[in-house]
């Protein structure tokens, strides 16, 4: 089994599929550093924190993670809880970094002999053959094939996999956002217990956090916008003025220790499968992070893969394998029109004051209606289960 793609989708399917006898070998055209200090992701839903603690990689998400019961909707300068548990039968989030699942991940695999090679940069998928498919990489300045029964593309949104399909076997569907956002850490505890997502005239704000001493922030940004334009100074006074309440609360700021500018898009392919080749994760679909759903839809897919192969590996059974791409847009699709809503709902766009008007209609029924609640904290906490 080849897997390309070191990110949370390839490693957690190699991971899945040792746990079940089959072993794989691991493509990852970055260096081991470079992976495990991207920052990106930050929240695991319900679900998943529990696949990755009931296969074994959860031990330092139990004693690291940090359990939220709720998030704060933040418009109009007023604060508004929605008590997530409460309202989706006591399931929870937890916030951990995506580049802790990734430490984990590796050092499960490693520490049970598994093949993860870096900088080792996958070049072609060959799937012209109907038994197997071929994967082209290149390490240490050599051309290498990889003889496989099965691909998993886990190569996130820029990988080489997806290009590999005959020309009209896959269908893209997208939409690109016309803002952006602006990323930091910082070394400074956090401000609020729980996540912020806030609307302000001027755009987005959100607040999260990686630890008691590590915060989170985002800004909407314009989508060109230089991450050059926004020195330190200025990232906090514009957060301190999309935070400000009626009640006084207060931003506190400290050093900014990582900056970056993500731009926002929804995308899917559909079907996320040719011949021998499966893909998974960000290289299939992307969401915008408003609704923190891009890692979940990740490990969903490849929970859903690894059992599709393991049937196959063990009897020969395709249905699963067979199924599987139409199993997983069921959920992927659910996760675009989740992140769509959060989205707008959250995002001003300049000019659009009808737009304003109804996404403040939406923000007062979220935070108002029980039913409406129940429905944004449902698709939150458990998406991946849905
Ligand atoms: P990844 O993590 O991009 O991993 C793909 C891996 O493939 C490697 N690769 C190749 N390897 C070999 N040969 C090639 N030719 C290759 N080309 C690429 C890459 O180096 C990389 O290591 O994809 P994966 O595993 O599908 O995981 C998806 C997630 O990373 C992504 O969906 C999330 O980060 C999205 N996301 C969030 N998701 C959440 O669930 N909750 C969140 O709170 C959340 N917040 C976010 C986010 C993404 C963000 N950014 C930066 C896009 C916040 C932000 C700001
Ligand atoms: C994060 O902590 O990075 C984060 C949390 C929630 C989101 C997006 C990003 O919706």
């Amino acid at each position: 089994m080849g897997i390309v793609g070191a990110g949370p989708a390839g490693l957690l399917l190699s991971h899945l599929l040792h746990l079940e006898g089959i072993e794989s070998v691991v493509l990852e055209s970055r260096s081991r550093d470079y992976v495990e200090h991207r920052v990106r992701a930050g929240v695991l839903e319900h679900g998943v924190t529990e696949l990755l603690v009931a296969s074994g990689v959860g031990e330092r998400l139990r004693a690291e993670g940090l359990v939220h019961h709720g998030i704060e909707l933040r418009f109009d300068r007023e604060r508004h809880r929605v008590p997530l548990s409460d309202l989706a039968d006591g399931r929870s989030i937890t916030v951990y970094g995506q580049q802790e699942v990734v430490k984990d991940l590796i050092a499960a695999r490693l520490a049970t002999g598994g093949a993860v090679l870096f900088d080792a940069a996958c070049t072609g998928v060959d799937t012209s053959s109907p038994s197997t498919a071929t994967i082209a990489y290149r390490v240490d300045g050599r051309d290498e094939v990889l003889e496989c029964d099965m691909v998993a593309g886990c190569d996130g949104f820029h990988g080489v996999t997806r290009a590999a399909a005959p020309a009209g076997t896959l269908r893209a569907l997208d939409h690109t956002h016309p803002f952006a956002w602006l990323g930091i850490l910082a070394s400074v505890a956090p401000s609020t217990d729980e996540l912020v997502y806030c609307r302000h005239e001027r755009g987005f704000a959100m607040h999260s956090m990686r630890s008691h001493e590590v915060s989170r922030l985002y800004l909407q940004v314009g989508p060109e916008e230089d991450v050059a334009e926004w020195p330190d100074d200025r990232i906090w006074e514009e957060l301190a003025t999309r935070f400000t309440t009626s009640d006084g609360w207060a931003l506190e700021s400290g050093p900014v220790t990582e900056k970056g500018i993500t731009a926002m898009k929804s995308f899917v392919v559909e079907p996320m499968q040719w011949r021998r080749v499966f893909l998974a994760g960000d290289s299939a679909h992307i969401v915008p992070p408003t609704g923190a759903k891009g890692m979940n839809l990740a490990v969903a897919d490849v929970r859903t893969l690894a059992a599709a192969l393991t049937a196959w590996f063990r009897t020969g059974d395709e249905a699963r394998l067979s199924s599987y791409s139409d199993d997983c847009l069921r959920r992927v699709w659910r996760a675009q029109e989740f992140s769509t809503y959060m989205t707008t709902m959250l995002h001003p766009l300049a000019g659009d004051d009808f737009g304003a008007a109804l996404a403040l209609s939406r923000l007062r029924y979220a935070t108002s209606s029980l039913a409406a609640s129940r429905s944004l904290a449902e698709n939150y906490v458990d998406l991946a289960g849905l």
